[in-house]
């Protein structure tokens, strides 16, 4: 399993296999890894070797310790910065992550008044309602309801939609300019629990967005439902 000729340290090749066995699942979330004394004789190396691994992958926040316990694998969480308008394609694709899309509804319907007003539309108007759910690499990150404009969006449909709105939009005449957003947390409820795949009561994070193009026109509303296990959202602050 390692080469000790190489001139990778056997310490980064340690870090490197327990990484592929988290990534593979031979190690799930929330179990316990080896002992040290089981990893030492598993890779033939000493101790210390197994520990500045362990203490690395610590440190990278893959693992966790708890005292007395031993050691064991923290959920994989995506990074997402909250400072970018980016479309969840990108941020799949900026991380290596493979994005994929279900459309679970496709409707063209009047909108709730609150809808309706956030969108700027006139008395009558319609909307394109989806709801989507979003994986990476094939696992459930997000359940999505985006209202759309009818009026922006002639001619679209389902199939569109299982590909990216962003780049959809932008391979038009239209650009996409800025959003406001607002995000809480809450309990997931049981209908979202069986599309997102998590247990019940988990976690989630609501974050709803307003996004305008260039001309100031709102073109979408979106109401995302984040699995908290899978995101830990970033920003830069400053003074
Ligand atoms: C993100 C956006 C959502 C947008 C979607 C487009 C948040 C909170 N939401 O999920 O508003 O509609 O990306 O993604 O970030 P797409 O271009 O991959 O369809």
């Amino acid at each position: 399993m390692l080469d000790k000729q190489s001139h990778i340290p056997m310490y980064v090749q340690i870090e490197e296999e327990l990484k592929r066995r988290i990534k593979d699942g031979e190690v799930a979330v929330g179990t316990a890894i080896p002992s040290e004394r089981e990893l030492t004789e598993q890779f033939g190396v000493s101790r210390m070797t197994v520990r500045q691994s362990i203490t690395n992958l610590v440190n990278e926040g893959l693992l966790y310790r708890e005292k007395g316990r031993g050691t064991f694998v923290a959920s994989q969480k995506v990074e997402q910065p909250l400072n970018g308008l980016t479309s969840f394609t990108e941020d799949m694709k900026a991380r290596g992550l493979t994005p994929s899309n279900k459309v679970i509804q496709f409707e063209k319907m009047l909108p709730e008044p609150d809808i309706s007003a956030e969108l700027q539309l006139k008395p009558g108007e319609e909307v394109f309602k989806v709801e989507r759910i979003r994986y990476a690499n094939e696992k459930p990150m997000a359940l999505e309801r985006t209202y759309l404009p009818a009026k922006l969006f002639p001619g679209i449909d389902e199939q569109a939609l299982d590909g990216s709105l962003y780049s959809l939009i932008e391979s038009g005449q239209q650009s996409i300019s800025h959003a406001s957003q607002r995000m809480e947390a809450a309990l997931v409820r049981k209908e979202e629990a069986e599309l997102l795949q998590i247990a019940m009561p988990s976690a989630i994070l609501i974050i709803e967005r307003i996004s305008y193009l260039t001309n100031g026109t709102p073109f979408e509303v979106v109401r995302s439902i984040y699995r908290a296990d899978r995101y830990k959202f970033v920003t830069e602050i400053q003074r």
